[in-house]
């Protein structure tokens, strides 16, 4: 039997083995392990283990060396470590919303965590077009709760600082400072995927508008050097599981992991990735003339920045500690500058999922031409509404109207 004091990448056949050995008291005999990997993402491999004898089941995730997307992007193993460190500390802020982290290896770079398989992956439930009563109320709380907590506000700055050195997530940054902040606007590295029908469409809107690339710029310094929150990351809706809410099983309706991006940065990177992942599946629902299902995630889409400012000024003011930050008035202010930021994040990762290299499969398994040509024209134009005017952005509906006008704009 392996000893495992020695990286290598497992397959399907060496877990089981790793399991026993590593968790020798999580199944309870008779023991018949199975194991399936499941992982859908871009970078790493996940195991489902389940004791075919009794149904228990734990989860294996493994952090490879090259990434599953491109065997060409390396990034360093020690993302497990981040990813399973900072399961750790949400636990600790919203418990009950992320996954129990059972065990971690920083020799194996594997993570041991529970098995949500009675959840499943967000956006194919919203590619199926179901609505999720309770997915406002749930990531609000997770992102006022993991996000609040973690600043110079509520910590203690000396501990603060601590967790930022932790934090540091220097390859993981660089593919988002890439692919979210910088290829998206000149293809400089040549992985943009453009529809063949909007190539004009991109050179002229994207490429070769200046006043956004400056925007564009701005935000991508914001996002590298506002040490403001512990951050998710890569907060879309293939990094949330849910589950329909009348199974009567215990818990949340909602379940969010995968922070392997994880670093200190500015809090409306997460909130905006949920509003541009949100949009992503009007876009596919309106596609398929989904009406209700359409109008459900508008509404959400408000409840979701209303309900996270009404939630952050209350834990606010419960919770703040630094003198400074108790003026009156500055409660209010830090709040709108992440708003404003909200904006601007929700236009980058709208522009990037379309552009891009990392595609989302809302737009891309739109069947019909014109109307995923339109839908991305649409992200587009919305994205560059909410970057150029971020400013002026206050509210839920704020967001809502600008997806409205360039919808209306097509
Ligand atoms: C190379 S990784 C591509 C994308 O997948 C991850 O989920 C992140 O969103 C990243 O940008
Ligand atoms: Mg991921």
């Amino acid at each position: 039997m392996a000893l495992y004091d020695k990286y290598f990448l497992m397959k399907e056949s060496d877990v089981a083995d790793y399991v026993t050995a590593k968790m020798p008291d999580f199944f309870k005999p008779p023991r018949k392990l199975s194991v399936k990997e499941i992982g859908d993402g871009n970078l790493n491999y996940v195991f489902r283990v389940v004791n075919e004898a009794d149904g228990s089941s734990l989860i294996v995730k493994q952090a490879g060396v090259s990434l599953r997307i491109s065997a060409e992007m390396k990034v360093s193993t020690d993302r497990n470590r981040i990813e399973s460190e900072i399961l750790l500390i949400q636990d600790k802020y919203a418990g009950g919303l992320v996954p129990k982290v059972y065990q971690y290896d920083t020799v194996m770079c594997v993570c041991v965590m529970e098995d949500l398989s009675d959840y499943r992956l967000m956006r194919y439930a919203l590619m199926e077009h179901k609505i999720l009563p309770h997915f406002a109320g749930d990531i609000t709380d997770y992102m006022v709760n993991t996000l609040l907590n973690t600043t110079d506000i509520v910590m203690e700055h000396k501990a603060k600082k601590d967790l930022v050195k932790r934090f540091i997530n220097p390859e993981l940054c660089e593919i988002t400072e890439d692919l979210v902040y910088t290829e998206p606007y000149n293809d400089n590295k040549k992985r943009n995927i453009v529809t063949p029908e909007n190539v004009d469409f991109v050179k002229k809107e994207l490429y070769g508008d200046k006043k956004l690339l400056l925007e564009a710029a701005k935000l991508k310094f914001e996002f590298m050097n506002n040490a403001q929150a512990l951050l998710h990351g890569d907060l879309h809706t293939g990094s949330i599981f849910v589950r329909d809410d009348d199974s009567g099983a215990p818990g949340a309706a909602t379940r969010v992991f995968d922070p392997e991006f994880a670093f200190y940065g500015p809090i409306g990177y997460d909130v905006g990735n949920i509003i541009a992942n949100l949009f992503f599946a009007w876009q596919n629902g309106n596609a398929a003339g989904k009406h209700a299902f359409c109008d459900w995630v508008l509404a959400t889409a408000v409840s979701v920045i209303d309900l996270f400012k009404q939630k952050f000024l209350d834990g606010f003011a419960k919770n703040v500690t630094d003198v400074m930050a108790k003026t009156e008035g500055f409660a209010e202010y830090y709040l709108a500058s992440i708003i404003s930021d909200t904006a601007g994040c929700t236009g980058m990762e709208l522009i990037r999922r379309t552009v891009g290299m990392a595609q989302v499969k809302d737009i891309t398994t739109i069947a019909e031409r014109e109307k995923r040509v339109k839908a991305e024209r649409v992200n587009i134009l919305c994205a560059k509404d909410c970057i150029l005017n971020r400013a002026s952005f206050t509210h839920g509906q704020d967001f809502v109207d600008a997806l409205k006008r360039a919808s209306g704009g097509i």
